[in-house]
């Protein structure tokens, strides 16, 4: 059975949130809403890395340009642990169109362009998992923040 508040996603800060320098912004939103760090790392993904966790999109007229963008620069890998994470975190993300995503989400908050909209975050339980392994092959340090009495 499902655990909700344990549920984990892959949240990642695209090249451009990375090269704006949006990375502290985009993990203090995750950290004040109550989420918890479970992994963290800066990556400069391979084409082929990409096209594997982009998959369901090849065959997309701008699956090409997806691909160049994503692999520009490093991004930021992380995954987020807490109550309803993967549809929080996206609902945290706003509209994958950032003209459509309302003030008060990432997207919604510095974002224009479709093509160059700082973040993703997984849409289902069922990808998370696999992106979560996809980007962390290596595993997950495992740590409680019961060991910190004074985090609420
Ligand atoms: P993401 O996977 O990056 O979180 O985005 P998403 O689920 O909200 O949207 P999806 O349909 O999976 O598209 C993945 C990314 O492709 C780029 N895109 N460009 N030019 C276009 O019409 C277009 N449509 C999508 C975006 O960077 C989108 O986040």
């Amino acid at each position: 059975m499902s655990n909700k508040n344990a549920e984990r996603t892959y949240i990642m800060v695209k090249p451009d949130g990375v090269q704006r320098g949006l990375v502290g912004d985009i993990i203090g939103r995750f950290e004040k809403r109550g989420f918890k760090l479970i992994a963290l790392k800066l990556v400069h993904a391979t084409r082929e890395h990409l096209e594997d966790h982009y998959g369901d999109l090849k065959g997309k007229p701008f699956f090409p340009g997806l691909i160049n963008y994503m692999a520009s620069g490093p991004v930021v890998a992380m995954v987020w642990e807490g109550l309803d994470a993967v549809k929080t975190g996206r609902s945290m993300l706003g509209a994958t169109n950032p003209l459509a995503s309302a003030p008060g989400t990432i997207r919604g908050d510095y974002a224009l362009a479709v093509g160059r909209n700082i973040c993703h975050g997984s849409d289902s339980v069922e990808n998370a998992e696999k992106e979560i392994k996809l980007w962390f092959p290596e595993g997950i340090v495992q740590y409680s923040h019961d060991l910190a009495p004074w985090i609420f």
